[in-house]
């Protein structure tokens, strides 16, 4: 078992190099955070129908997502009982069966064994079919149409998992009517450790106008100023958000649609702010208003605003899948829905000029550490940690930059914990106190400043 307390101190706000890449960490996470988390798999809208199916990633395990007769949605692992080969090989269709194409045994939309060839003449009827069903993932929900699975039965509800975070994800999933996703996912390899584009996502606004320099200047819009940080933003321009579960966002301040400067996303944008404000208040039709950089723990992260949506899939400690969907609002008309899709292609696809940017970085920032001497040196994540505190009107712990790493402290704050719990009883136990070394991190911060 790693030493967790000697790669992560919450309250110093460190990290040990070796969490991108030790394939010992690595094992750990597969089992304590992949096995316990609930996983991002699909958008409802992806599979309306009965027999309507897509395969996706749990962690390094492969399965099948299935909407059933009953509108419900299953989940199995994609591996035949029969001798383990692969059971579907596309990524998504509608069937009435799933037939393994090793030796033809055919299970049923809802996973049962229901048939397989000479059952009589060679097994003498004896197979016990009802044994030897595809094995069904413990939990599947959706919040407000975004599919999960979790294969740890005792884990919590996916709206208690969410948490505070689903107060925040209401802005733009259920303030406007909804949102959904535009599929099916591009698909890429990236050479890096699947934590490193986590927390950039989740937390990073300060590598924005150092990175992106070239990019956000091609793009030309009210963001190129901040090409090579020659403007930087001033103090109040956004925030960040850390949340129970490691998930959290930075957000800036009417930022919706800047990144592409498309005044028909802004019309839009502008136009259901006033709807937002309706039903869920003022602070969040200005969150509404804003460009939110954030994610979904463990592996799940967004832009809103710029309205990519991806998932990077572990594929040992340092490669990824990266799965790529783009995110619009079901109210918005099928012009603007295509003209996102073309942005969101344009800098977060595959080939992206934003997503091309990063890529370099992600990988760097994992083979720097394949040195052992590297590895045992720590990376800092102190930024604006004086500032992170409590909030009277927001759930979480906010920091008060959107360039700040509020976020990137929560995100490690949480993989700390679950990779030393055995269980998510103790999870529940440490409720209460979960924002103690935050909030002592950000007193220790102030001390040191003042002294
Ligand atoms: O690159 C990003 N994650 C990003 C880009 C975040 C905020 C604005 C633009
Ligand atoms: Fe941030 Fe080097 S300046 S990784
Ligand atoms: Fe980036």
């Amino acid at each position: 078992m790693v030493n967790i307390n000697e790669l992560v101190d919450v309250a110093g706000a460190v990290q040990s190099k070796r969490v991108f890449w030790d394939q010992e960490v690595y094992e750990q996470e597969l089992e304590r955070v992949f096995g316990r988390c609930w996983l991002f798999l699909t958008h409802e809208s992806q599979i309306p129908q009965p027999g309507d199916f897509v395969t996706a990633y749990m962690g390094e395990d492969k399965v099948i997502v299935v909407r059933q007769r009953d509108g419900s949605i299953k989940v199995f692992l994609n591996s035949c009982t029969h001798r383990g080969n692969q059971v579907c090989h596309a990524d998504s269709g509608n069937a009435k069966a799933f037939t393994c194409s090793y030796h033809g045994w055919s299970f049923g939309m809802d996973g049962e064994l229901v048939a397989l060839p000479l059952e009589q003449s060679a097994y003498y009827n004896r197979l016990d079919k009802s044994q030897w069903g595809l094995r069904e993932v413990a939990k599947v929900d959706s919040y407000r149409g975004f599919v999960f699975g979790c294969f740890d039965p005792q884990a919590p509800t996916l709206a208690e998992y969410l948490g505070e975070m689903g107060w925040y994800l209401d802005t733009w999933m259920d303030g406007t009517g909804g949102a959904e996703l535009i599929g099916p996912p591009m698909k890429s390899i990236l050479r890096c450790n699947w934590k490193v584009p986590s927390e950039n996502f989740i937390g990073d606004g300060y590598h924005v106008g150092w990175t992106h320099a070239a990019a956000i200047k091609v793009l030309g819009g009210p963001l190129a100023g901040l090409a090579g940080n020659a403007e930087i933003p001033f103090e109040d321009a956004g925030m960040q958000i850390t949340s129970r579960h490691g998930h959290g966002f930075g957000v800036i301040w009417d930022g919706v649609g800047l990144l592409h400067d498309d005044p028909a996303y802004r019309e839009y944008a502008s136009a259901k702010a006033p709807e937002v404000a309706e039903k869920l208040g003022d602070w969040r039709a200005k969150f509404y208003m804003g460009h939110w950089n954030a994610g979904i723990f463990p592996n799940c992260s967004y832009l809103y605003g710029t309205n990519t949506f991806k998932v990077w899939n572990p594929r040992g400690p340092n490669e990824i899948e990266v799965w790529t969907w783009t995110l619009v609002e079901k109210a918005m008309s099928p012009e603007l829905k295509r003209e996102i899709v073309k942005q969101a292609i344009h800098t977060f696809g595959t080939a992206g000029t934003l997503e091309s940017d990063d890529g370099e970085n992600m990988e760097t920032c994992t083979w720097s550490n394949r040195g052992p001497q590297t590895r045992k040196g720590l990376m800092n994540a102190q930024m604006g940690q004086l500032n992170d505190t409590e909030h009277p009107d927001l759930p979480g712990i906010v920091g008060k930059s959107f360039i700040g790493e509020t976020s990137y402290r929560g995100f490690y704050r949480f993989w700390a914990e679950l990779m030393q719990v055995e269980s998510w009883e103790a999870v529940r136990a440490n409720d209460a106190t979960w924002k103690e070394p935050l909030i002592r991190g950000a007193a220790n911060a102030k001390k040191e400043r003042a002294a």
